[in-house]
């Protein structure tokens, strides 16, 4: 019965809103549903997030990646790999992506090296499904809550346009698993496009759905 989904893209780009939709659509037809973020969902990921994007002090680009790994290595032990084992759908606002689209891209690290860490942080788990939500970086960052300006939110625009290069070739390298969605669409029109990946994915695992598919 378990399933697991990320939510990928940009600052403002829509995530948490789409990941919060969803996460009580799936609730509605039955499912138990872990709703998580990285960086900072356990208590240890809480404090690496609080240094990673609250603190002043500049960080080398490869320090910042282990420490987003770390975070992952912990969240995926102690919350993930246990709700899918209970036959969760897990819903997860950004996953290993966003490694390689932030550190990858915007921090232009190498993108093999970087390949090899994600998987053995997220000790080979990938997504059934991730959604890119897809909207240009300048958008995004006007939207994202200014309270939720981060030390990489805050970063240049070039850097944001990398990320969003980075997550546009991820989608291109694995159509399969991840699924663009015009976020510039109503968010109501974004949530529809989501759930249209998810439903046949619950149906086939047996949850049940309205006549409306919901
Ligand atoms: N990071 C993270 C890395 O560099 N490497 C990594 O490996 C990982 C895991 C933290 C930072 O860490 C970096 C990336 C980030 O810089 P975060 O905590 O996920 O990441 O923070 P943000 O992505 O900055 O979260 P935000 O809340 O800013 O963005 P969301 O969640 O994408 O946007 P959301 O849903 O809060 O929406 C923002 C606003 O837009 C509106 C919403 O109502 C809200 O007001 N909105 C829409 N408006 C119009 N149309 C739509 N379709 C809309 N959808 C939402």
């Amino acid at each position: 019965m378990a399933l697991f989904i990320s939510a990928e893209g940009g600052e403002g780009a829509g995530k948490t809103e789409l990941v919060r939709a969803l996460a009580e659509q799936a609730e509605r037809c039955g499912a138990e549903v872990v709703r998580t973020f990285e960086p900072g969902a356990t208590p240890l990921g809480a404090a690496l997030r609080e240094q990673l994007l609250q603190n002043d002090e500049p960080i080398a680009p490869w320090t910042e990646t282990f420490l987003f790994l770390a975070d992952r290595a912990h969240h995926v032990d102690q919350v993930i790999r246990p709700a899918l084992a209970r036959g969760a759908v897990v819903i997860c606002d950004r996953y290993l992506d966003s490694t390689f689209a932030y550190q990858g891209y915007g921090r232009e690290l190498d993108l093999d090296l970087l390949r090899a860490m994600n998987r053995q942080a997220g000790g080979g788990l990938l997504p059934n499904l991730t959604l890119f939500l897809d909207v240009p970086a300048g958008v995004a960052l006007a939207r994202a809550r200014p309270e939720r300006r981060d030390r990489i939110g805050l970063e240049t625009v070039d850097f944001h346009s990398r990320v969003l290069e980075g997550y546009k070739r991820i989608a291109l390298a694995e159509p399969e698993r991840v699924k663009t969605l015009d976020a510039m669409s109503p968010l109501p029109e974004v949530v529809a496009a989501a759930w249209a990946h998810i439903a046949p994915r619950l149906q086939r695992l047996g949850y049940r759905m309205d006549e409306a598919g919901r």
